[in-house]
């Protein structure tokens, strides 16, 4: 199914196993987890929890860096670290986020590979954090020229960050600055290894968020952004006030206190858009439309018994300034919708209040969504690869930076984050295949037998969701296009139905005695990182993402043209409008699908990063929460596959090179047959020889002591060495 692997068997930088050069000390514990004595859970969470009580927030198994939120600024990120990883392998120095960049930036380099580096974890478990970090890095250690042209390169590609957080990122109970979408960018390098582009991809914005937010959380961070950062005249001229508390969709997170300064922040994203590239026009067409949305929110609908009328004008008197429309034209598509009747007749349907107050809504996610995908689209367009000529060239290789939303579990879980957890279903399959399944395809390839190691595969639960015909979500979607009134309870039934025999599934109907669950509205899924109970109210709506034409025709046929830009489909008369389109879950579906298929053919880096506690806390390490995520990322048997296996496996020619100075018969050169046979004589010398194998490529080493003995009694011979060839070239011998 996939076509990148961890490592290919050409590659020349596997190098001696990760980490096995102790530099730091053991007071520290061990800096790669297949060092431990024992692979155990009580012994890689002793590790764990020694390394973050001491500082060390990152550790390695093998080449994947498992990260713990440290929560508090450290000193690792500066300059001088950044010097001291810069082309260096892997294991010689401590374990660092730069190490795996640098690993996937030389794999870029060296050979031309296309990399990606996905960041995995629960919310609030460092995931942003860690993709800045790396974006940084590679900024850092390119363009050593300070050619123009990759200078403004870069430069956008770390902006961009400040102004995808402002518009995508939201204060949650899990996060304060937690992102309610995925992101997937790709940076581009010509054949120097220099940046030359990007491209930005965004999974399902949490748009449900604009309208509504779950107690103790805000909406997303531009909006207040806006309220208390914007200047008066700015205010002004949209019809704002200052305080969020006079806007409902504000209101909720009005009084939450959040790390966040958003008056600064404000700033920040103005002058960050402006070096971007973006208009004035542009600019302040983007904060129109946040001030429509907030106004939005604020119009309200009565009804007479027939006929609906909006209360209070004024709100939409401005709005349509906003989205320079006119008064009417907005009233009419709050108040109306246009249908066609089965005999081609077009014609105007009044709203029912609810009606009203759905479209409504709908409409204030909708402009959101589109100002967002337009955000991203623009940074794009700047970043976009231009005039790239292979020929000329070289192959352009890419590096992939995945940064997407943790697994959630919230105390009313709904359609967003079924989504999510889902999503990390699949990159949890992905990191199975990659990881675990081909780390014990080597061993075959290279005719090595050794112990089977067994691990939870997930596929069960990504086909309890996805499956065709079977799966969670063509059952709402089925329900979604079935004509008539099918409400959430009545979905539900048809899940338990088809579902009943499922072992990752249940619900109250299936499991009458638990009393944790709502017979009517939920269902429970057992993801691989837990169970997760989701209220099934909303999900048909979510699921239909249901936007009457009216709207999108009203945008369509805005005097301003980067409105205009937002609604290319608002051209489409409501007789052209396709009958059944794709559901949000089905579009995300396959947008993840996709996605998988893009990482599954790079050479991945992991990052797993772990949450210590609940409490933003830097010095609680909380065991039990910990330990759960080191199961469930499949963390230990990803060090037992690493190390049942074998630490340590590097083509012959190179142990050679490294090792042959520790044996007198391949010292200085060697007369035996082959390589193979040269490095047989060294691990028998050493009486290793029952702790390797011999592959058809490549030495396997098991333990990693056999490599320190080597490691050390290389070290010892190097001075002596250099000593000797001292006085070679004094003369003296
Ligand atoms: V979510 O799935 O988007 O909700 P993330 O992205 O995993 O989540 P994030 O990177 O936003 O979490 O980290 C949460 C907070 O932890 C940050 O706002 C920082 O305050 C803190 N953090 C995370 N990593 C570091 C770090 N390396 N150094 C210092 C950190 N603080
Ligand atoms: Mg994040």
């Amino acid at each position: 199914m996939f076509c990148g692997r961890t490592r290919d068997a050409d590659e020349e930088d596997a190098e001696v196993v990760t980490g096995m050069a102790e530099l730091e000390g053991l007071e520290f514990g061990k800096s790669d987890f297949v060092l431990l004595d024992e692979v155990t859970m009580e012994q890689f969470m002793e590790n764990l929890k020694l390394r973050f009580e001491k500082g060390r927030i990152y550790t390695y198994i093998g080449e994947v860096v498992v990260s713990v939120n440290p929560y508090r600024q450290m000193d690792i990120y500066g300059k001088d670290t950044i010097d001291a990883y810069r082309g260096r392998e892997l294991y010689e120095n401590p374990p660092h986020l730069y190490a795996v960049s640098d690993a996937a930036y030389k794999a870029m380099k060296r050979r031309a590979k296309d990399t990606c580096i996905v960041i995995s974890g629960e919310s609030g478990a460092g995931k942003t954090e860690a993709s800045k970090y790396i974006m940084q890095y590679i900024a850092a250690i390119t363009n050593p020229n300070q050619r123009v042209e990759v200078e403004s390169v870069k430069n956008v590609l770390l902006k961009s960050n400040c102004v995808l957080e402002a518009f995508g990122n939201a204060k949650t109970n899990r996060n304060d600055n937690s992102s309610r979408f995925g992101k997937y960018m790709d940076i581009n390098f010509n054949f120097n290894g220099d940046p030359t582009g990007g491209n930005i991809n965004n999974y399902l914005l949490e748009k449900s968020r604009v309208v509504q937010q779950q107690d103790g959380e805000r909406n997303f961070h531009s909006f207040y952004q806006l309220l208390r950062g914007g200047s008066d005249e700015m205010l002004g001229s949209f019809h704002l006030q200052k305080d969020p508390a006079l806007y409902t969709y504000t209101k909720e997170g009005a009084a939450t206190a959040t790390s966040n300064n958003d008056r600064s922040s404000h700033k920040a994203v103005m002058s960050a858009l402006e070096a971007i590239g973006f208009s004035q026009e542009e600019i302040t067409s983007i904060y129109q439309v946040l001030a429509a949305i907030l106004l939005l929110g604020n119009v309200q609908f009565e009804s007479d018994g027939e006929s609906v009328q909006i209360v209070g004008l004024e709100a939409v008197n401005h709005i349509s300034e906003l989205i320079a429309s006119d008064m009417d034209s907005v009233c009419k598509s709050l108040l109306f919708r246009t249908v066609a009747t089965g005999g081609g007749e077009v014609i105007e349907k009044g709203h029912t209040e609810q009606d009203a107050c759905f479209g409504c809504s709908a409409f204030a996610k909708a402009l959101y969504e589109r100002l967002f995908g337009w955000i991203v689209n623009r940074i794009n367009s700047v970043i976009e690869v231009k005039d790239y000529n292979p020929v000329l060239h070289g192959k352009n290789t890419v590096i992939g930076v995945l940064d997407i939303y943790g697994f959630e579990i919230f105390d009313n879980n709904s359609f967003e984050q079924f989504c999510i957890n889902y999503c990390n279903e699949k990159l949890q399959q992905l990191f199975i295949e990659l990881i675990l399944r081909q780390e014990q395809g080597e061993y075959q390839r290279e005719g090595i037998t050794w112990q089977h190691i067994d691990y939870f595969n997930n596929q069960i639960i990504v086909d309890l969701v996805e499956q065709p015909h079977k799966g969670i979500i063509s059952i709402l979607d089925e329900a979604c296009l079935t004509v008539g009134k099918v409400t959430d309870t009545v979905c539900l039934e048809s899940m338990d139905t088809k579902l009943a025999q499922h072992p990752h599934y249940t619900s109250r109907k299936l499991s009458p005695t638990d009393k944790t669950m709502d017979f009517q509205k939920q269902f429970r899924i057992r993801h691989y990182a837990g169970d997760v109970t989701y209220s099934v109210e909303g999900f048909l709506d979510k699921n239909k993402d249901l936007l009457f034409q009216d709207f999108k025709r009203l945008m369509y046929n805005s005097a301003n043209p980067v409105m205009k830009e937002m609604w290319p489909d608002g051209q489409l008369s409501i007789t052209e409008v396709t009958k059944r389109p794709l559901t949000a879950a089905t579009l995300f579906k396959n947008s993840i699908v996709a996605l998988v298929d893009k990482l599954g053919c790079k050479e991945p880096y992991y990052v797993r990063c772990i949450k210590p506690n609940e409490m933003k806390s830097q010095v609680l390490f909380d065991d039990a929460r910990c330990q759960h995520q080191v199961a469930y990322l499949g963390l230990m048997e990803n060090v037992m596959v690493r190390r049942a296996g074998f630490a340590y496996r590097q083509h012959y020619a190179r142990v050679l090179q490294r090792y042959k100075m520790t044996c007198e018969y391949t010292w200085p050169n060697h007369l035996m047959a082959s390589d193979r046979e040269a490095v047989e004589a060294i691990i028998t010398q050493h009486g290793f020889q029952d702790d390797v194998a011999y592959g058809h490529t490549k030495l396997f080493v098991r333990s990693p002591r056999s490599l320190y003995t080597l490691e050390q009694e290389r070290a010892a011979l190097i001075p002596i060495l250099v000593l000797f060839l001292q006085k070679v070239w004094r003369g003296a011998l």
